[in-house]
């Protein structure tokens, strides 16, 4: 059965705030969405019951039998599903469908030992293409749009996600994926490109190449909105990417364990991303304890997908860190908002007790006053401390004997906000390495074993 609500609905009824493109699902009542998701939550539990052993082997030392969700909360007594699940169970070990009933497959590329490998119906794929153009919709992208997509296509799910939302919304899709910079300047101002989708790293570089060729794409390019994501980033990289883009910059989320991009996007009043309930369940709980959090306390979110046929997840860990608000927000959508993806449990430093993720560091670093908005973190153990030094490079046309005291200021700028001891090191423009995809914000030198 698909659950595909399809933009033939564009035209329905509005409600308040600004336009949906699936307005009936968009705004539903909260009760009634609660109401949806009670109904599918027992079709996948069923689903992951009948036909996924480890779902059912979990489900039954739980204490669970097939037919037991009663309520939304009870999914809390669910068992978690972890990364090193799809790991353990590769390739298709976790898949609820035969693998020749399915349509496609993506992959992460692992940097650590086996990739995991996601799979997906034909349903699964239009549900998808449903949730990204309805992404690209609240972002600001509508029919008959330019889109030039940078993200990576292949296995990766950002290429190929944006790819089919974009053209679902009724789009002209340009498929550029990343690299080769300087073609990507010269299409999005000869297809006059009205949206970008690329990580936001990449978005930068993109700009940065721009400048350097002498295009003033703020000016004369005809982008007005870009959907960033893959990666952490913060407010302060949202300004400078509308700055140099001129464009209106919107967060969109998402992981290739529960779809890939689309799974939550900021509407035009950035106030979070909104997440699409009616196709997952979100919690957030205590990393620590496996708890849930109270309602806008910051936790790990957990998502259940409510509508997933080739690999229903029962609440799996994102391992992201985050906050969620189910107050209403002023374009009408009643679906939860998540707040920004601070960084992921795994990346976070803790450096002489204080915790920081990276995404914080560069909320300090970009906007500073002669350094470019580009850096990396160099991590090192000294004695049983860990050690980092925080990479970064001048703007174009700073005199090189200014950089060690630029330095300073900005150790001293870490120190007052973070409240961690930095060392820092401001580089020539370009040094630092440019991404065409996910930034490598960490360089961790530390012994393996350590
Ligand atoms: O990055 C899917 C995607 C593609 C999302 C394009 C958005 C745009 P994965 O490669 O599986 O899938 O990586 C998922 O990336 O668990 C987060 O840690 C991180 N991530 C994704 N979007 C954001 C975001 C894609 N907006 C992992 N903010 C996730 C912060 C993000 N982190």
């Amino acid at each position: 059965m698909s659950t595909s609500t399809s933009t033939r609905h564009a035209g329905a009824a509005r409600s308040a705030g600004t336009p949906q493109l699936h307005p009936e699902v968009e705004t539903m009542p909260r009760e009634q969405l609660a109401a949806l998701q009670l109904a599918r939550l027992r079709e996948t539990v069923k689903s992951a019951w009948e036909n996924v052993p480890l779902h059912r082997s979990r489900l039954e030392a739980a204490g669970f039998a097939a037919g037991d969700i009663r309520s939304l909360d009870d999914v809390q007594q669910l068992p978690f599903t972890l990364k090193s699940d799809l790991r353990d169970h590769y390739p298709f070990g976790m898949f609820a469908r035969p693998v020749g009933e399915l349509a496609r497959l993506h992959a992460s590329s692992g940097t650590t030992g086996k990739p995991t490998v996601v799979g997906y119906t034909g349903d699964d794929l239009d549900n998808w293409a449903d949730l990204m153009a309805r992404s690209l919709y609240a972002a600001g992208a509508r029919r008959g749009d330019v889109v030039h997509n940078a993200y990576g296509y292949g296995l990766f799910t950002g290429g190929l996600g944006a790819h089919y939302g974009a053209e679902r919304l009724g789009g002209v899709v340009v498929p550029m994926s990343g690299g080769s910079t300087e073609r990507q300047v010269s299409l999005i101002m000869d297809f006059r490109a009205r949206v970008l989708c690329s990580t936001p790293s990449y978005a930068l570089a993109i700009a940065e190449l721009a400048e350097q060729q002498g295009v003033d794409l703020a000016k004369d390019s005809a982008l007005e909105v870009g959907l960033f994501g893959a990666e952490p980033w913060s407010d302060a990289m949202r300004r400078e990417i509308q700055a140099r883009l001129g464009i209106r910059a919107v967060d969109i989320y998402g992981l290739s364990e529960i779809m890939g991009p689309g799974v939550a996007c900021e509407c035009e009043h950035h106030a979070g991303l909104h997440g699409w309930e009616d196709h997952f369940l979100f919690e957030v709980i205590d990393p620590d304890t496996g708890r849930p959090m109270p309602e806008g306390e910051a936790g790990e979110l957990v998502i259940t997908t409510l509508t997933k046929q080739a690999l229903p997840m029962l609440r799996y860990r994102t391992r992201d860190i985050t906050r969620i608000t189910t107050a209403p927000c002023d374009c009408g959508r009643t679906h939860l908002r998540i707040l920004r993806v601070t960084g992921r449990n795994d990346d976070m430093l803790i450096i002489r007790g204080v915790n920081v993720y990276p995404s914080q560091v560069e909320a300090v670093l970009v906007g500073l006053e002669n350094i470019a908005p580009h850096y990396q973190l160099v991590l090192e153990r000294q004695g049983r401390l860990d050690h980092v030094t925080v990479e970064t490079e001048a703007q174009p046309g700073v005199d090189p004997a200014a950089y060690d005291g630029i330095a300073r200021k900005v150790a001293h700028q870490i120190k007052s906000m973070l409240g961690i001891t930095t060392d820092v090191v401001v580089k020539r423009p370009g040094e630092i390495p440019r991404s065409q995809g996910k930034a490598v914000r960490v360089r961790d030198l530390r012994p393996k074993d350590a």
